[in-house]
């Protein structure tokens, strides 16, 4: 990447963010809207405090705004749900702050090289970090807009498919070596798999009102009136499990989706750009795993109490939704716009 391609990537971000939050109150930027999330200024000021730790302090060696935001605005520091209750900045002073950061970044950035053999700075990294940091977290207030009842506008996106492929056994490569790539998709490697199905299409709100009639729990905010051909979404993994079964099928495991998602893509519908797709996986490290740069992005949740989701939203911007990107939530989390996509054995 270019350097004025990476000004592109973080301007195409804060876009995202800005488009997001230009239309609210402060009411409604600072107000604890769900305990499961922050309030929309905390992911603001978060958004910008990411930035100038990594791009200003780290790269550029600036000394910090403010000590209490190494505190305020570090994730690690307190729950999401007890964030409405901190001294943040208030609205006008967090734009003040995300506006005052990317514009010192936008002096720092040609002044680095990108060339030089430091891993943090090479091909861009760093600000790739940055970069999806911001889109992210952008995410993750749409989640918090749906939750109060002021949804982002989805586009439409009917499910047209219908039936099974069938992915023939043997290796492939899971995992990714392009330059943006996190640690968590590292290193790429291969692992042999049997043969198995997958759905060609994600399943929908009418497949599963079925399920829900045969009686199962409904997903928060569903509306089975609505758009019966459209992919059901805010399904937990525990939801999404028990329809699979239910349907006589199984969720498919992350490295399943993911060599389908490398060999078969083209047959498939809504690989991205719908809904994310829970995996029976849990969220792991892959072999020869190392932490880079920072072990509270993805180490911090490895082990059993995660679950992968994969392929993006119709939120989820491009530079996110690649085939080797991992998300995860809890297993009984559904205010993330998460659906399923069926397989099975051959
Ligand atoms: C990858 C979406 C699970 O939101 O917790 C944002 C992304 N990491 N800031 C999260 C993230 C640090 C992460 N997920
Ligand atoms: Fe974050």
């Amino acid at each position: 990447m270019s350097p004025s391609e990476l000004v592109l990537a973080l301007e195409r971000a804060r876009r995202r963010t800005e488009d997001l939050l230009e239309p609210l109150s402060d009411e409604q930027l600072t107000r604890q809207i769900s305990p499961l999330q922050s309030p929309l200024v905390w992911d603001l000021a978060h958004i910008g405090y990411f930035e100038e730790l990594w791009l200003l302090r780290r790269v550029g060696g600036r000394s910090a705004v403010s000590q209490e935001y190494d505190d305020l605005y570090d994730a690690f520091a307190h729950a999401r749900g007890e964030r409405g209750r901190l001294p943040l900045m208030p609205p006008e002073a967090a734009r003040a702050y995300v506006l005052e950061v990317r514009k010192a970044v936008l002096g720092l950035l040609p002044e680095l090289s990108f060339n030089g053999g430091d891993p943090l700075l090479e091909q861009g990294f760093v600000v790739g970090m940055v970069v999806q940091h911001e889109l992210q977290h952008a995410e993750t207030m749409a989640q918090t807009l749906a939750l109060a009842g002021l949804p982002a506008p989805e586009p439409q996106r009917e499910v047209t498919a219908s039936g099974e492929v069938v992915v023939p056994g043997g290796p492939f490569t899971l995992g990714s070596t392009q330059p943006w790539a996190y640690d968590n998709e590292r290193p790429a490697h291969l692992v042999d798999l049997p043969p198995f199905r997958i759905d060609r299409a994600l399943v929908t709100n009418g497949e599963y009102a079925a399920f829900v009639e045969d009686g199962a729990a409904a997903p928060s905010g569903w509306d089975p009136a609505a758009r019966p051909n459209v992919p059901v979404e805010h399904v937990s993994f525990h939801e999404a499990e028990a329809y699979a079964r239910w349907a006589g099928k199984r969720l498919p495991s992350e490295p399943e989706w993911e060599k389908a998602a490398k060999t078969v893509a083209e047959e498939l519908e809504h690989m991205s750009g719908a809904v994310w797709q829970w995996t029976s996986s849990f969220f792991d490290a892959y072999p020869g795993f190392s932490a880079f740069p920072y072990a509270e992005y993805s180490e911090a949740f490895f082990g059993d109490e995660y679950r992968v989701l994969r392929g993006g939203s119709w939120f989820t911007d491009p530079l996110v939704a690649r085939p080797t990107f991992r998300n995860w939530d809890l297993p009984q989390r559904r205010q993330i716009f998460s659906g399923l996509r069926c397989a099975r054995d051959v």
